[in-house]
């Protein structure tokens, strides 16, 4: 495919903005001629990983399945985007092993108190009064990359400028 196949592996708290940026950043992606998949909520926890849940264990697996599909995609020539809390920094270095020198990480650094105000489907509110268990965040622990590739807090830029920031931050990377 004429690129160099990385994982942009995207971690942060829930309501962060991962998703939006990633879907935002493959576009961009795409109209640079780019062939890539993203790897989100909505089709691996819905499909491959439909019997995993939130405790511990359960997200120790979930990532590990994720990085597993996202190696197999690098190896098919893809660049991958992944849009996950992965909050446990021993699961992340797990991936950047499956994965390898492809694997880049990108922390979404947006705080607590700025996803907690966007509440998108009201998950902290559930969290707060004790209705969700191991809500990340609240009742379970984010643990913060000590040296991503790149940092970007989507409460203190626009979309398009986020995207911009992450392509340059990324550049070296993608450079084939
Ligand atoms: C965290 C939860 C939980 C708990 C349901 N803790 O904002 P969302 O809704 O769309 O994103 C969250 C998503 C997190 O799934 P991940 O696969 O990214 O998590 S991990 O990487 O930690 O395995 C949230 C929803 O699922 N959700 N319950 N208890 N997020």
């Amino acid at each position: 495919l004429g690129q160099k196949a990385i994982t942009i592996w995207m971690t942060g708290l829930s309501g962060a903005g991962k998703s939006s940026l990633a879907n935002a950043l493959e576009k961009r992606l795409f109209s640079m001629g780019r062939h890539t998949m993203l790897l989100d909520g909505d089709n691996v926890r819905m499909g491959l990983n439909k019997n995993l849940g939130f405790e511990e264990n359960d997200r120790i697996e979930n990532i590990r399945r994720i990085a597993e599909v996202a190696k197999l995609m690098n190896d098919a020539g893809l660049i991958v985007l992944t849009s996950f809390i992965s909050p446990f920094r021993q699961d992340r270095r797990n991936a950047r092993d499956i994965i390898g020198e492809s694997f880049v990480e990108v922390y979404v650094s947006t705080p607590l108190e700025e996803c907690e105000k966007r509440d998108v489907k009201g998950l902290y509110k559930e969290a707060r009064k004790g209705n969700l268990q191991h809500f990340t965040g609240i009742s379970s622990p984010y643990e913060a990359p000590e040296n991503p590739a790149v940092v970007i807090d989507t409460s203190k830029h626009s979309l398009e400028e986020c995207v911009d920031i992450l392509l340059e931050g990324l550049e070296e990377y993608l450079k084939s």
